[in-house]
C-alpha cells in the first residue's frame, strides 16, 4: 500500500456495566470523546458483572474485589473492548497484570446523601425518631453513622437506584444513604434531602469521580483519554486509591476520605471505623499535590500506628464468608 494512504482509524470499542447509572456514565463519556474526536468512531458494548448478577447477599460479605469490573477487565485483555467506565469507587485498586488506570475524570460532588420517606420530610439525620430504619450496605457509612447517630437502626439494602427508591417509598426504610453523584447523575437530585457533611462521614475513596481502565500498552486509546483526564480530580483520587491500597485487606471495608488542593499542596483525611461505631480513627497529611500517592502511604500508616490495623483485622475476621 503507497505510504500516502492511511488505513481507516480503527473503532473505539467502550466497555459498560448495563445498569442505568453505568449507562448514563458510559454515554457521557462517549459524547465528550465523539465531540473531541469528530472523525473517529466509539462504539458501547455492554456487560453483565457478577455484581449485577449477586442482588440477593450483602454487599459486604461477597465484596469480592473486583465484583463490577472483573468481565469488563476480561473483555479487555481478550480485546473484546478496548476501555471500561467505571465508577471509579468500584475499581480496585490494585488492577490485573496488562491493564492500567488510564484516566480519571473530573470529580463531582463526591458526598452522601440522606434519602427520606415522606413521613420524614420535615426531619435530618439527628432528628430521625429513635429505631428508625436507614438502608445501607456500606460498611463505611454504617459504621461512621452509627458513630454519630446511635439511635438510628440500619439495614442492608441491595439493588439498583430505582429499586432502593421502591423499596423506601413502600415503606420498607425509613431513609437511605446514597451519594449525591449517583443520584444527580440519574436526574434524581431532587430526592437528595441532606448532603451529609465530611465531619460526620467521609466519602469512599473515589466517590464521584470515573475511572477509565485500559490496557497497559495501547498507547492510541491512553493518548484519546487524555483528552478527559482532569488534573486535581487525578491527584486527589490517587492519593485517596493509594491510603486505601496500603490499608486494606480483600473486603469491602469501613475507610473514608476527604481530599482538598489549595494552590500546589494537597490535604487527604482518612478514617477507620469499627463496624459497631465504637472506635473511629481519623487523622491528615498535607503535602505538594505531585507527592499524591506517597501522602496516602504515609498517612495509612499513620493510621495504623494509631490502631486501625486492629480494627481492619477484626472486621475481616468478622467478614470470612464462612462466618
Ligand atoms: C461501593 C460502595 C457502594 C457502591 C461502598 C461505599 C455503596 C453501597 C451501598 C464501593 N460501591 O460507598 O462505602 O451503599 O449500598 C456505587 C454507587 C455509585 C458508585 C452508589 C452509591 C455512584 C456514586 C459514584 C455503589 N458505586 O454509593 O450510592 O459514582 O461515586
Amino acid at each position: 500500500m503507497p505510504s500516502s494512504v492511511s488505513s481507516p482509524a480503527r473503532t473505539i470499542r467502550i466497555g459498560s456495566r448495563k445498569s442505568q447509572l453505568a449507562l448514563v456514565q458510559t454515554h457521557w463519556v462517549q459524547g465528550q470523546l465523539q465531540q473531541y474526536f469528530p472523525d473517529r468512531s466509539f462504539e458501547v458494548h455492554t456487560m453483565s458483572t457478577q455484581g449485577d448478577k449477586i442482588l440477593d447477599v450483602a454487599l459486604a460479605k461477597i465484596g469480592d474485589k473486583g465484583l463490577f469490573t472483573k468481565e469488563l477487565e476480561v473483555g479487555m485483555l481478550q480485546n473484546e473492548i478496548d476501555f471500561a467506565v467505571h465508577s471509579l469507587k468500584d475499581l480496585p485498586t490494585n488492577l490485573p497484570p496488562g491493564l492500567i488506570l488510564g484516566c480519571v475524570t473530573e470529580r463531582v460532588n463526591p458526598a452522601d446523601a440522606l434519602v427520606v420517606h415522606a413521613q420524614h420530610c420535615d426531619r435530618q439525620l439527628d432528628t430521625l425518631p429513635a429505631g428508625a430504619v436507614v438502608g445501607t450496605s456500606s460498611l463505611r457509612r454504617l459504621a461512621q453513622l452509627r458513630h454519630h447517630y446511635p439511635h438510628l437502626t440500619f439495614k442492608d439494602i441491595r439493588g439498583n437506584l430505582n429499586t432502593r427508591l421502591q423499596k423506601l417509598d413502600s415503606g420498607e426504610y425509613d431513609a437511605l444513604i446514597l451519594a449525591v453523584a449517583g443520584l444527580e447523575r440519574l436526574g434524581m437530585g431532587d430526592r437528595i434531602h441532606q448532603v451529609i457533611s465530611a465531619e460526620v462521614s467521609l466519602h469512599a475513596v473515589g466517590q464521584g469521580a470515573l475511572g477509565i481502565e485500559c490496557r497497559d500498552g495501547d498507547p492510541e486509546v491512553l493518548e484519546l483519554l487524555q483528552a478527559l483526564s482532569h488534573q486535581p480530580s487525578t491527584y486527589r483520587c490517587h492519593a485517596e486509591r493509594a491510603f486505601l491500597r496500603t490499608l486494606e485487606g480483600g473486603c469491602q471495608v469501613p475507610i473514608g476520605v476527604d481530599t482538598a488542593i489549595a494552590g500546589d499542596q494537597l490535604t487527604l483525611i482518612g478514617m477507620v471505623a469499627s463496624l459497631d461505631g465504637q472506635r473511629l480513627i481519623q487523622d491528615r497529611v498535607v503535602g505538594a499535590v505531585t507527592e499524591a500517592e506517597q501522602l496516602g502511604v504515609t498517612l495509612a500508616q499513620q493510621l495504623r500506628q494509631q490502631g486501625a490495623q486492629e480494627i481492619l483485622d477484626e472486621i475481616f475476621t468478622e467478614m470470612r464468608p464462612e462466618n
